[in-house]
């Protein structure tokens, strides 16, 4: 397997190339994006009075709406003729973010997804299944050129065509897949309707992304497909996929690849840091990004960090998986809910599948929630004891319970088969 040893070097070492490594991104932000240069300027901050890791604080941060506004590329800091690759956020609403990648940042991407897929237990020669959008979404293509760099080989099937992908597991005994959580238990939902044993397949490794999963979601994956399930995490603004990725020796938290991307967490509410090891939005800023450097970017996503060794002695900190973005707070008649802890209750439930909605609406002025939860194949118990066991396992761990609480049929609700799952639709 090969050996990156940037992720093992002493931690003194990799602030000191984070430090040279900022004070050169700001230098290119400010000479070169008249956004960054006015929000420098405005917030008294001069490259050169960038001496350590910690001056990041000083800097302003950077947000989604900040993108938005400068759509499409008034965030970039090369000429058009330096940009080799465009792609875009899949936001699902407002226009989407445009991001830019020169040929060095397209080498970076390919090596910090080699990094990821090493990490994740893939070797030289394994065969890795792409079943990540290709197109504008960075997932199809990120991984694509990380498996090639890796000495792996690539199937670059895509999203989408299920039963395809099953038959191309089975005929070309694909070691690996990578794709959303979501679509990983689908696949095996779909073996099994086609008389396939998924844990029959050669399948050892699921590298799955670009949603929350739960660890109750991770271990169906990993039951239903007989497999390791990791997690890779990234966002399109930043690179795309290979910001941070699990090792399989721990599956402990995502090694964030430090010497490119260095993170902190503030609390969502004011901006600040918050105490180390405790959770709060995760920031990042690009240390080596030409086309699009980003400051501070305020990615939303919910975490905290880790900076103690780790098993697998990988010295770069790591963060816990996303399971929430502070966007996707639920507040339910003054409630606060997270679906990431719905989900976690739900699928104690051996009598349910891994499949749920989320229905928010107001009738005369309140809030009222809908929670559809789908039973699984083999249900055979007794509907009304199953409904009353959730409710009251819902109560006893949130302290909440929804309006309605429905069980679908089997195979009842929707599967996402390309592109992200919507599990919450809030008609309020
Ligand atoms: O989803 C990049 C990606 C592709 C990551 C393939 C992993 C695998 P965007 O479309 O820009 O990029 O969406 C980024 O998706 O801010 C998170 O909210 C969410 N996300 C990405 N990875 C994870 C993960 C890609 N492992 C947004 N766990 C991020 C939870 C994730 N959420």
């Amino acid at each position: 397997m090969p050996e990156y040893a940037v992720e093992r070097r002493d931690r003194e070492s990799i602030r000191e190339l984070q430090a040279d490594r900022l004070r050169e991104t700001v230098a290119r932000a400010y000479e070169n994006v008249p956004f960054y240069r006015e929000a420098l300027d405005e917030a008294g901050v001069s490259p050169d009075d960038i001496d350590s890791v910690e001056d990041v604080r000083e800097l302003p941060m950077t947000t989604k709406e900040d993108f938005r506004d400068e759509y499409p590329d008034g965030l970039f800091a090369v000429d058009d003729e330096e940009v080799r690759r465009i792609h875009a956020s899949s936001g699902t609403t407002g226009k989407p973010k445009i991001v830019g990648y020169t040929d060095g940042d397209l080498d970076v991407w390919s090596e910090v997804v080699a990094r990821s897929l090493s990490a994740s237990g893939v070797e030289p020669g394994d065969t890795v299944q792409n079943a990540y959008g290709y197109g504008l979404f960075t997932g199809g293509l990120g991984l694509h050129y990380g498996i090639e760099e890796l000495g792996a080989t690539v199937i670059p099937i895509g999203g989408g065509q299920t039963q395809r992908q099953v038959e191309i597991l089975q005929d070309l005994g694909s070691d690996v897949i990578s794709c959303t959580p979501s679509y990983a238990l689908y696949i095996a939902e779909t073996a099994e309707g086609m008389g396939i044993d998924p844990t029959d397949l050669d399948l050892s490794t699921v590298i799955f992304g670009a949603e929350p999963c739960t660890e109750p979601m991770r271990r169906e994956i990993e039951e239903r497909l007989g497999v390791t399930g990791i997690d890779i995490y990234g966002l399109s603004e930043i690179i795309g996929p290979g910001v941070s990725n699990e090792c399989h020796e721990a599956q402990d938290g995502l090694h964030i690849w430090e010497d490119h991307f260095l993170p902190e967490v503030v609390d969502p509410a004011t901006g600040e840091p918050v105490e180390e090891g405790e959770e709060g939005e995760l920031v990042l800023t690009t240390l080596t990004k030409e086309a699009v450097p980003v400051l501070r970017y305020r990615t939303g996503d919910l975490t905290t960090l880790d900076y103690e060794e780790c098993e697998c002695s990988r010295t770069m900190v790591r963060m816990d998986n996303v399971t929430g973005r502070a966007d996707d707070l639920l507040i339910v008649r003054g409630v606060n809910l997270y679906p990431s802890e719905i989900e976690s209750v739900v699928l104690e439930f051996d009598d349910v599948a891994p499949y749920y909605r989320i229905d928010l609406d107001r009738e005369d002025e309140l809030d009222t929630m809908k929670l559809s939860v789908e039973l699984a194949e083999d249900f055979d118990g007794d509907r009304g004891e199953t409904r009353e066991e959730i409710l009251t396992r819902l109560e006893n761990v949130l302290s909440f319970t929804p309006d309605e609480l429905r069980l679908a049929e089997p195979g009842e609700l929707a599967r996402t088969e390309v592109g992200k799952v919507k599990r919450v639709f809030d008609n309020r």
